[in-house]
């Protein structure tokens, strides 16, 4: 078969099952093109996608600027290794770092090698800047936690099927219940060993569960009295997912530039990844000021492709296209119109308990168990009605749509949204 001739649907899924590793369970829909809020499967057929590849395409599929910059820079310079400087790399840690507001950036693939990064930055910090004993550093994370899934990540998760038999699993790690500040004061009390305490701004994968107004503030206040670095993991919902340029932002007006001054939360050490390329490439960053980011030395850590030449200029232009589309503002205003609609619908609804998200990061909560399979046959619906959803766990549905979308085209979602529940309400 000629690689590039135009495959069915079914012969793709076919071919994915027959030659592919079976670690996914996708929604039955093949999808050959991207374009904005819009994919179109095999057969042409068109969706409104919203799951944005789990917060990865907020600038809409195939963003023009985003593409041109991929494409001059892929002819005219790839991957240098970083044995060797380039003369792109420096000019977007500058604009990186301005943007959010940091003194250093290092620079990484996938979301999951920037958490392992930020977790070795921390222990280092901790061993030769607060002063813990060697290998008795302790990290806090929060139970239903997602932070990727390399051996390290998921010896902290509490998900058996992300975490059963890959052990044995890296020790250091203390879990806590989100959104409780005494459970972090206990912890951070505990022990004298404790270097950070990693977070999720809202838990994506849990079920996008948005944490009690002001719990993120004095969570960094808590690790401040301690000592103890405050981690933002962003990969999913930062770059204006949330409705501010990263959900720890808060209730600042900057949109559209990240300021330190606010009361609000600036993490010790900021995890950025997924829309950082707009979905057009791996890229992802760790920012720290120099207190912290320059206990790394030369050798210490690093990545073959990371801080490329096509990473730093889709990067440079990602963020540009952010603050330029003003899409933060976009995803706050059309996130308050969808809970808005979901809620109004929910009143007269049997099928769905409620809806919650920040931004443009929503789930609704269908009225059945985790073991239904409901909110799949929900999802199976919407994607016949144009609409692609997922759910995240059982009975919890994710709405992410690109940041890109109109009042109208998220009206017409709505639509489509409510239609196809109507299907399932008893
Ligand atoms: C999968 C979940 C979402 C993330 C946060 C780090 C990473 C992720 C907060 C790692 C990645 C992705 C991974 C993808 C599905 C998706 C996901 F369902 F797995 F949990 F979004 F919620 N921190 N999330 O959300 O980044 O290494 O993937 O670039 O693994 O199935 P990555």
């Amino acid at each position: 078969m000629a690689v590039l001739e135009q495959l069915t649907s079914q012969e793709a899924m076919d071919l994915e099952n027959k030659y592919g590793a079976h670690n996914y369970h996708p929604l039955p829909v093949v999808l050959s093109k991207g374009e904005g809020v819009f994919v179109w499967d095999a057969e042409g057929k068109k969706y409104y996608d919203f799951l944005s590849a789990y917060s990865a395409v907020n600038q809409g599929h195939c963003h023009p600027r985003i593409v041109k910059a991929m494409t001059d820079q892929a002819q005219t310079l790839t991957l240098t290794s970083r044995a060797f400087y380039n003369d792109i790399l420096g000019k977007y840690e500058k604009y990186a770092t301005e943007t959010f507001n940091y003194d250093k950036l290092l620079p990484m693939n996938t979301g999951a090698e920037a958490v392992e990064t930020a977790l070795k930055l921390c222990r280092k910090w901790a061993y030769e800047v607060k002063g813990i004993d060697e290998n008795e550093a302790e990290i806090i994370v929060c139970e239903n936690n997602f932070h990727g899934r390399t051996t390290t990540i998921i010896s902290f998760s509490n998900d058996p099927v992300a975490r059963k038999n890959f052990g044995p699993y890296t020790k250091g790690f203390i879990k806590i219940e989100y959104d409780n500040l005494k459970a972090l004061e206990d912890a951070l009390n505990s022990s004298k060993n404790i270097a950070g305490f990693l977070v999720e701004p809202i838990q994506g994968e849990a079920g996008v569960y948005v944490p009690s107004e002001g719990y993120l503030a004095a969570a960094k206040a808590l690790c401040a009295k301690h000592n103890v670095l405050f981690i933002a993991d962003e990969v999913q919902t930062g770059i204006a997912r949330t409705g501010r340029l990263l959900a720890t932002c808060g209730n600042c007006s900057c949109a559209d530039k990240h300021c330190s001054g606010t009361p609000e939360v600036k993490a010790d050490i900021l995890i950025l990844g997924k829309a950082l390329s707009g979905g057009a490439y791996p890229v992802s960053a760790v920012l720290a000021n120099d207190d912290i980011m320059n206990v790394i030395k030369p050798g210490n850590h690093g990545s073959t492709f990371g801080g490329n030449p096509i990473a730093a200029a889709i990067g440079m232009e990602a963020l540009s296209v952010i603050k330029d589309e003003k899409l933060a503002e976009n995803a706050q205003v059309l996130g308050e119109l969808f809970r808005a609609e979901l809620s109004s619908y929910i009143k007269s609804s049997t099928m769905v308990n409620g809806v919650r998200g920040k931004g443009l990061l929503n789930a609704i909560l269908i009225n059945d168990t985790e073991e239904s399979s409901t909110a799949w046959d929900i999802c199976i619906a919407l994607r016949d009605n144009g609409l692609l959803a997922k759910p995240t766990h059982g009975n919890i549905i994710r709405f992410a749509p690109p940041l890109v979308m109109n009042k109208e085209q998220l009206l017409d979602c709505v639509r489509i949204i409510k239609k196809t529940l109507e299907q399932f309400e008893k």
